[in-house]
C-alpha cells in the first residue's frame, strides 16, 4: 500500500489529505481498503469506494444539503461526459441570461467545472464547513458523482430534477485510465494498464463499481421517469440536437419555435462542444481549485477509443461483466 501524500508539500491540492476531519479519519479506520488509483487508498462505504476526502464531502452532502423544488442535479460516474453536460446545462438554463453567446459567456473564461461545482468536492469538502447556498439564486445547478443511495434525503424527496449521464464503461475505463495516470505523474507513475483494468472490474473505482453506480440512477429513472432523466454520451455524440431538446423539455425550458429557428439550440451545442471548450485559452492553460489543469478534462471526447487500448481478451471479459451486470435490467450500451 503506497504510503499517505501529506508528507510532500510540493504535491498539487488535489493530492492532500492533510485537513481530513478526525470523524472522517475514525470512520475509515473500520472500513475496508484496497488502493486508490489517484489517492493511495479506497474506502468501502455503503458498497461503494471512495478516496477518504471523497468521502468526507460526501457525507457531509449527504447530511447537511437542502434541496428545494428548483435545483438541477447533474449525475455521473466520473469520465461519463461530466464537463460536457455541465456546460451544456449551464448555458441551456442561461441562454436568456447571455444572449449573446459568442462575446460575453461565462463559459468562454470559465471552465464547466466552475460555474457548476461539485457538492463533494468543491462545496462540501472542507471539514465542518457547511456552504451557503441560500442565496443562490434558482434554478441552482450543481453537480455531485456520489451513487444514488448516498443523496440526501431532501434532494430525494423535493421535486428537484437529477439528470444522470452515463457512458459505455469501455471508454469511460480508458478515459479514467488516461486521466488518473495524468493526475499520478507528481506520485506514483502510470498505473499499469492490466492492474487498471482488474481494478476496474472488481468495482475498485472511485465512486465504484460502475455498475452499481449506473444501475441505481438506472431503476429510479425508471420508476420517477419526471424525477432521474437518464442518459448515454453516446447517444449525445450521436444526436446532440435532439437530445439538448429533451433535457431543455425535462427541465421544464423547452426550446420555443422560434428560438430553433434563429439557432439558439445550435449555438449551445457549438459553444459547447469538445473543439470549442477545449481550444480555449482558459481550458488550455487553467485550474481548477483543486490544482487540477482544465486540459486534463479535455482528451479526446470520442466514442470507440477503447479500440485502441483494450486487448481483446480485456474486452471480451468486459462485455461479460456488463452483460452479467445490465443484462437482465434492459441496459445495454
Ligand atoms: P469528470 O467526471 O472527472 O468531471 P468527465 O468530463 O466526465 O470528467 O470526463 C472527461 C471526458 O469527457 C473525456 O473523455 P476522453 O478521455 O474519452 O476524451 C473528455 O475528452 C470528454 N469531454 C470533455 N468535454 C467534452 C465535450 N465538450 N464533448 C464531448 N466530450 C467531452
Amino acid at each position: 500500500m503506497t504510503k499517505s501524500s501529506d508528507e510532500n508539500p510540493t504535491l498539487p491540492k488535489y493530492l492532500k489529505e492533510d485537513d481530513l476531519g478526525q470523524e472522517c479519519k475514525d470512520l475509515i479506520q473500520t472500513l475496508p481498503l484496497v488502493e486508490g488509483w489517484i489517492d493511495p487508498t479506497f474506502h468501502e462505504y455503503q458498497g461503494f469506494w471512495f478516496a477518504p476526502k471523497i468521502l468526507q464531502g460526501a457525507l457531509s452532502f449527504q447530511k447537511h444539503f437542502q434541496a428545494i423544488d428548483t435545483d438541477i442535479i447533474l449525475v455521473t460516474n466520473p469520465k461519463s461526459g461530466t464537463t460536457w453536460l455541465k456546460a451544456l446545462t449551464f448555458a441551456l438554463i442561461n441562454r436568456n441570461k447571455y444572449p449573446n453567446i459568442h462575446k460575453n459567456h461565462p463559459l468562454l473564461t470559465s471552465n464547466p467545472h466552475v460555474l457548476v461545482p461539485f457538492m463533494e468536492i468543491n462545496l462540501y469538502y472542507e471539514t465542518d464547513i457547511v456552504p451557503e447556498l441560500n442565496s443562490l439564486s434558482p434554478p441552482r445547478i450543481f453537480s455531485t458523482h456520489n451513487p444514488y443511495v448516498l443523496l440526501p434525503k431532501s434532494l430525494k424527496e423535493s421535486n428537484c430534477k437529477v439528470v444522470y449521464l452515463c457512458r459505455d464503461p469501455k471508454d469511460t475505463f480508458v478515459s479514467l485510465w488516461h486521466f488518473s495516470n495524468k493526475l499520478r505523474e507528481q506520485s506514483r507513475g502510470t498505473l499499469p494498464l492490466e492492474e487498471a483494468f482488474e481494478s476496474f472490474c472488481r468495482g475498485t473505482t472511485s465512486y465504484g463499481p460502475f455498475w452499481d453506480h449506473v444501475l441505481g440512477y438506472w431503476k429510479e429513472s425508471l420508476e420517477r421517469p419526471e424525477k432521474v432523466m437518464f442518459l448515454k454520451y453516446e447517444e449525445m455524440k450521436m444526436k446532440p440536437n435532439f437530445v439538448l431538446k429533451e433535457i431543455a423539455k425535462f427541465l421544464g425550458c423547452p426550446f420555443s419555435e422560434e428560438e430553433e429557428s434563429n439557432g439558439v439550440v445550435d449555438d449551445i451545442l457549438h459553444l459547447c462542444s469538445f473543439e470549442k471548450l477545449s481550444n480555449l485559452e482558459i481550458n488550455k492553460n487553467g485550474k481548477i481549485s483543486s490544482e487540477i489543469e482544465n486540459k486534463n478534462f479535455f482528451r479526446l471526447g470520442k466514442v470507440g477509443d477503447w479500440k485502441n487500448l483494450l486487448t481483446t481478451k480485456m474486452v471480451e471479459q468486459l462485455n461479460i461483466v456488463v452483460e452479467e451486470k445490465f443484462g437482465k435490467h434492459g441496459l445495454s450500451f
